[in-house]
Parts: C-alpha cells; sequence; structure tokens
C-alpha cells in the first residue's frame, strides 16, 4: 500500500501525467484554490498568444515559417545579419506593415487585467510584436526584444518605430550615422542583459506559472518554466497542442489562449 503511494506521489511531483482538462471544464479545483489564492504568479507566452490577433506563428506552418524560400531561423539569424543587413530589414519592415493592423486578443487582455488581480505578476514574452503592451500590461520582459525598435551596430542607441515613419531599407542613426539593425534576439545571439536573470529569479519566486501558446523548444526560454516547477510553482500550460514542457506540467488547458485564459478563475 505504502509502495503505490510513494509511486503515485512520484507520478504526481514528476508529472508523469499532468492534469487534463478541456474548453468545457477549465480549470481542476486545484488551480482554482491556486489562482485564488497566488501571491506572485508569473506567465511565459509565445507565438500562440498572438495567433488569435491574426500574428502567424513560427513553427505552425504560418507566413512566418518561410521568408522568399529562407526558413526563419535562416533569415531571422545573427549570421544572416553579418552577412545580409537589408535583406533581414525588409523581413522586419514586412512584419511591422502586417503587424501595423492587428490588435490584441482576449488572451492579451486577460494577462493585462492580471496585473491588477494578484500581488504580483511578471510578464516573460518572447514575442516581439509589442501586442502585450497594447493591451496594457506593465511588467513586461520581452526576453527576444521588439521589432518596434531599431538599435544601432554602433552605439547602441534605440529608435521607435511606432513614432517613426521608417517603412523601408535599413534606418541609419540619428547619432552617429551608422546603420541600425532590428532590436530583437536572433538564433545564436544573446539575449538582453539581465532578461533572463530577471525572469528566471521571478520563476523561482512565483507559486504559480502559466506557460501560454509557445512550442518551447528555444532555449533558455524554454527553461523559465522548468526553474518555476523545481522551485515548487504550480505550472500550467494552455496550449491546443502537446509541447515538450506538457510532461513537467502540473495542468495541461488544451485549447485556444484567447478561449481558455478569460474562462480561468
Ligand atoms: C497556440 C495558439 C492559440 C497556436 N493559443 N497557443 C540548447 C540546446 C540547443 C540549442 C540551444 C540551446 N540553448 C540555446 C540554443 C540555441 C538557440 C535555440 O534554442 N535553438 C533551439 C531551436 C534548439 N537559442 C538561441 O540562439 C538563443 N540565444 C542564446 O541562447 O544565446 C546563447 C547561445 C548562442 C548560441 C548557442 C548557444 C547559446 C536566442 C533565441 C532567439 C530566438 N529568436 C526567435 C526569432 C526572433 C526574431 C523574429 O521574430 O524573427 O524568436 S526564434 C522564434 O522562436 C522567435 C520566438 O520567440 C521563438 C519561440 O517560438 P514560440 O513563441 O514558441 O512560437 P512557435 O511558433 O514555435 O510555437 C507556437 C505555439 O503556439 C505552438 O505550440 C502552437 O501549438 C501554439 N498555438 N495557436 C495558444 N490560439
Ligand atoms: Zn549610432
Amino acid at each position: 500500500m505504502i509502495r503505490e503511494i510513494a509511486a503515485a506521489r512520484r507520478a504526481l511531483l514528476t508529472s508523469e501525467f499532468p492534469m487534463q482538462a478541456t474548453a468545457t471544464s477549465i480549470a481542476s479545483d486545484e488551480l482554482h484554490s491556486r489562482f485564488a489564492s497566488a501571491q506572485s504568479v508569473l506567465v511565459l507566452t509565445g507565438a500562440g498568444v498572438s495567433a488569435e490577433s491574426g500574428v502567424p506563428t513560427f513553427r505552425g506552418g504560418g507566413k512566418t515559417a518561410v521568408w522568399k524560400g529562407m526558413p526563419f531561423d535562416v533569415i531571422s539569424s545573427g549570421a544572416m545579419l553579418e552577412r545580409n543587413l537589408p535583406a533581414v530589414w525588409e523581413w522586419f519592415n514586412y512584419r511591422r506593415g502586417v503587424l501595423r493592423n492587428l490588435a490584441p486578443n482576449a488572451a492579451h487582455d486577460t494577462i493585462a487585467g492580471w496585473e491588477n488581480r494578484f500581488e504580483r505578476l511578471t510578464l516573460v514574452t518572447q514575442n516581439v510584436d509589442g501586442l502585450h503592451h497594447l493591451a496594457g500590461s506593465r511588467n513586461v520582459i520581452e526576453l527576444h526584444g521588439s521589432v518596434w525598435r531599431a538599435r544601432c551596430v554602433t552605439c547602441d542607441a534605440r529608435t521607435n518605430l511606432r513614432e517613426s515613419d521608417h517603412q523601408e531599407g535599413v534606418p541609419v542613426c540619428f547619432g552617429c550615422g551608422d546603420s541600425m539593425r532590428p532590436d530583437v534576439v536572433l538564433f545564436g545571439e544573446m539575449l538582453p542583459p539581465g532578461a533572463f536573470e530577471r525572469a528566471a529569479m521571478e520563476a523561482a519566486a512565483c507559486d504559480l506559472c502559466f506557460v501560454v501558446g509557445t512550442s518551447a523548444v528555444v532555449y533558455p526560454a524554454a527553461s523559465i518554466p522548468e526553474i518555476a516547477r523545481a522551485a515548487g510553482a504550480y505550472v500550467v500550460e494552455v496550449n491546443p497542442e502537446p509541447t515538450p514542457l506538457s510532461r513537467i506540467c502540473n495542468e495541461v488547458l488544451s485549447g485556444p489562449a484567447g478561449e481558455i485564459l478569460p474562462l480561468i478563475d
């Protein structure tokens, strides 16, 4: 008997069988009570959170998977930036043009609303689309930067591209006259100084962690829920598809974020 209880406990702790909930049940009693008592909540988002706004995901066969015959991990790479900066800007100028006409969806709005509900809410996003800010989120760590900023390759000066009329070509730094680059983290590049460290610190201190709309294959972002779980947080995934993280999650809410998140209470 003791051996059976120990095995069941071990299965729970290692999450071999994370609790499943569907769009009809939404959250388990356990999540309901954790949600009511949580003090520090961390939300990690990926491209899926913006899918219902019309932003294509990277690995879902969407339009950002390939650009002019180049897979996104080739065009969005540090190597391509060195080799062909104008091509990289053509890709980012195109994407800003698409994003300009898109608005946050119910998932962004719900997460923004949680900032008023919990004593501490940290939003860690891999997205570069700026939709969380548009929805009103303030405590946001943008792990992979933003398409709405350009950064000088020489003096590091930043330009806000929402306020500029830059639409084509490579923008030039007002300070030193050198070329600017998108202020995003491309494959093979380091994350902004301190961004991962802050996110990891919040993950280690949170009691509830949501992982929303990410395929969880890009590191170090995908290690954040692992840190939260190892530190004892209750980890909940929201995604229509299973991911490599599903097995370490305490609960998996299977469905679109814009439908699921507003129903969690
Ligand atoms: C929905 C939905 C709905 C759909 N509702 N959900 C360890 C091992 C091996 C390699 C590495 C390693 N550590 C680091 C690396 C290298 C690399 C990496 O991780 N590679 C892996 C692919 C293996 N990492 C890096 O290079 C990082 N830098 C770094 O670590 O520096 C140090 C270093 C350098 C070199 C070697 C080792 C260390 C930087 C990563 C930067 C990633 N940049 C990109 C591009 C940004 C610019 C641009 O936008 O073009 O960021 S890649 C792309 O993937 C983008 C995303 O932020 C990121 C994550 O994707 P995300 O958000 O998960 O989207 P998808 O499309 O993958 O998934 C969508 C999900 O949504 C799916 O699950 C759907 O089911 C779901 N969904 N509809 C809810 N309605
Ligand atoms: Zn400069």
